[in-house]
C-alpha cells in the first residue's frame, strides 16, 4: 500500500505515524498537492492528501478514514483507540480538537500564503485565529485534567495532539505560545523524541 502526500501535512504525518504503531508498512510517496498537482490528480482526481492507494489500485482518502482502515487491518490486538466507551469518548474528543487545530492552522496558512495580500479578509482571519486558540485552549484543559499516554503506549489521541502542535509551529508559529499551552508543548516535545516521530520528520 502506498501513502501519498507530504509529511509537512499534519494529516499525512498522522497516518504515517499511526501506521508505524500499528505495525503496517506503507510505501511513502512525497507528492505535493500544490507543487505536483497534475501528478497527484493522476493518483486521486480530488487531489487530497493523504491518499492511500491499495495494492489492488483502490483509493482511499481522509486521514481518519485511512487510520480506521489500517486499524481494521491491524486487528483488535493492535489498537490505537480504547474500546471502553468512556475512555473512547475522551480520546475522540481530544482527536476532534487536534484535528480542528490542524484545520484552522491550514486555513490560516492558505490565507497568508495563497491569497494575495490585497484581498485578504481580516474578519475571516480573526475568526480562524479565534477558533484555533479555542481548540488549543480546550486541549490544554484536557491535558491538565488528565494526562495522555506518551512513550511506548502513545495512542491515536496523543499522536494527533503532537502532530497538530508541531504543524501549527511550523506554519503559523505566531499562533502558539508554549507558555500559554504548557501541557501541550511539553507533551509534544516528549512525543517528538519517539523513534516513530523522528523517523517521520515534518520537513
Ligand atoms: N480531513 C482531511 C483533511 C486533508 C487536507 O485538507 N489535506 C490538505 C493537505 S494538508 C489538502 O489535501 N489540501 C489540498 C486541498 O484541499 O485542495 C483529512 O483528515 O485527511
Amino acid at each position: 500500500m502506498k501513502l501519498i502526500g507530504m509529511l509537512d501535512s499534519p494529516y499525512v504525518r498522522r497516518v504515517a505515524i499511526c501506521a508505524k504503531y500499528l505495525g503496517i508498512d506503507l510505501e511513502h510517496e512525497s507528492v505535493s498537492v500544490f507543487r505536483h498537482f497534475e501528478q497527484f490528480q493522476q493518483i486521486n482526481p480530488v487531489v487530497k492528501a493523504p491518499t492511500l492507494v491499495l495494492d489492488d489500485g483502490d483509493v482511499l482518502m481522509d486521514s481518519t478514514l485511512i487510520i480506521d482502515y489500517l486499524q481494521a487491518l491491524a486487528g483488535p490486538a493492535n489498537r490505537l483507540m480504547p474500546s471502553d466507551p468512556k475512555q473512547r469518548l475522551r480520546s475522540l474528543r481530544v482527536i476532534g480538537l487536534a484535528l480542528a487545530a490542524c484545520e484552522k492552522s491550514v486555513q490560516l496558512y492558505y490565507e497568508r500564503n495563497l491569497r494575495p495580500a490585497e484581498i485578504q479578509y481580516q474578519p475571516w482571519v480573526e475568526r480562524v485565529e479565534g477558533q484555533l486558540a479555542a481548540a488549543y485552549s480546550a486541549l490544554e484543559r484536557e491535558l491538565e485534567k488528565q494526562p495522555l499516554a506518551n512513550g511506548a503506549s502513545i495512542a491515536q489521541d496523543g499522536i494527533s495532539v503532537a502532530i497538530a502542535w508541531s504543524f501549527t509551529h511550523l506554519v503559523v508559529p505566531d499562533q502558539v505560545d508554549a507558555e500559554r499551552f504548557p501541557h501541550i508543548a511539553q507533551f509534544t516535545a516528549q512525543a517528538e523524541k519517539l523513534e516513530a516521530f523522528i523517523n517521520t520528520p515534518i520537513t
